[in-house]
């Protein structure tokens, strides 16, 4: 297109709105994750400006191994590069090397109020699994998270069921600031995936979670993905191979509905109604197809940790460039509110 007839397309890609979705490297990334988000994170990358943060701010907010830190979190760059975030196509850092996510939390913090925080979902869940340790920052996460977001004044934000509400919650405060303030901040949006928004663990019991024995690790050696998922739990009305079962309320067949083509749905749906196939063999066809999505990440993987300048390149460049728009936010933010 010529300028005559509208924008360049580095006029039209400058105009891309910002998106930010985040990641803790609290433990090795599971298909849940990919499911919810990271899946959703590579299809976004034409339409918006993406950023991408491994936010270790927040993964210390319950207990953590100090002494690991730094390999999960090269791990969980190397896991989302092999998934398909790419140099050049979005920008991937390390939360705590632009402590503005810090400074403008506490900004935020201002505008927060207490009552709402303490009524979070993941704040009560996570203060059930941690009752030794239940601090301030586990309460303050939302607002740590809304300042994520906000510092880019990002659009959109692609993140799994259980993100909801804190996106809600950082809308709120946009909301809040730009009244008192004048208007600065988008009003954010969660994009959340049709399928896979909530992948369930293969207990059955609590969502899949890095911090809970119950996931499919993304790059998992395939024999451990199989001992992990030939055990894993069903429809309980399915106690022997003859007893048909109902494939809406079975663990399985959600993830056949992530990981599997239409066709092998519809007859793993219609075998397991009849009984006609086994819990087992929904299993196999299963693993077949998770395996053709897994292979080529577990791959690619495997040849970025023998990359290390490509991926600490990634991780300063984009930190860099994360730090610079940080700045401008802020700068902005300072002012506004009477601050130098
Ligand atoms: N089970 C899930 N199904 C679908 N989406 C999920 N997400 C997490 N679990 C599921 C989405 O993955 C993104 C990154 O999550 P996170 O690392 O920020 O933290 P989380 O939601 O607390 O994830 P975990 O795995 O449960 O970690 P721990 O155990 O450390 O708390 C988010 O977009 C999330 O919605």
């Amino acid at each position: 297109m010529n300028a005559m007839h509208g924008p360049s397309r580095q006029a039209q890609e400058q105009k891309r709105p910002n998106l930010f979705s985040g990641i803790q490297p609290s433990g090795e990334i599971h298909i849940g994750n990919y499911c919810g988000a990271i899946r959703n994170w590579t299809q976004l990358l034409d339409e918006y400006e993406c950023i991408f943060g491994i936010v270790d701010y927040h993964a210390i907010t319950v207990a953590y191994d100090a002494d690991t830190m730094q390999a999960r979190i090269r791990e969980a760059a190397i896991t989302n590069m092999a998934a398909g975030l790419e140099p050049g196509r979005c920008l991937l850092f390390v939360q705590s090397q632009v402590p503005e996510h810090t400074e403008l939390a506490w900004i935020l913090n201002t505008l927060a109020p207490m009552g709402l925080l303490g009524r979070m979902t993941q704040f009560k869940e996570k203060s059930r699994r941690n009752e030794d340790n239940i601090n301030v920052g586990l309460f303050d996460y939302p607002v740590l998270q809304a300042a994520d977001v906000l510092l880019y004044r990002s659009h959109a934000v692609p993140v799994g069921e259980d993100q909801i509400q804190h996106i809600e919650f950082t809308r709120d405060l946009a909301r809040k600031f730009n009244l008192r303030f004048g208007d600065f901040f988008p009003e954010p949006n969660a994009l959340v995936p049709k399928s896979g928004a909530r992948i369930m663990g293969l207990d059955g019991q609590a969502k899949m979670s890095k911090s809970l024995n119950n996931y499919i690790g993304l790059i998992e050696d395939p024999d451990e993905i199989w001992n992990k998922l030939r055990p894993s739990f069903t429809d309980p009305a399915r106690k022997r191979r003859s007893d048909p079962g109902n494939p809406l309320i079975c663990n399985i067949y959600t993830l056949h509905e992530n990981f599997s083509p239409p066709d092998v749905q519809k007859e793993v749906s219609q075998g397991c109604k009849s009984a006609s196939i086994g819990c087992i063999d929904c299993k196999k066809m299963l693993f077949d197809h998770m395996m053709k999505v897994f292979d080529p990440i577990r791959e690619r993987a495997q040849a970025l940790e023998k990359q290390s300048e490509l991926v600490d390149g990634f991780l300063e460049e984009s930190a860099t460039t994360c730090k610079r728009l940080a700045e401008e936010t802020m700068a902005e933010v300072r002012s506004r509110i009477g601050l130098r």
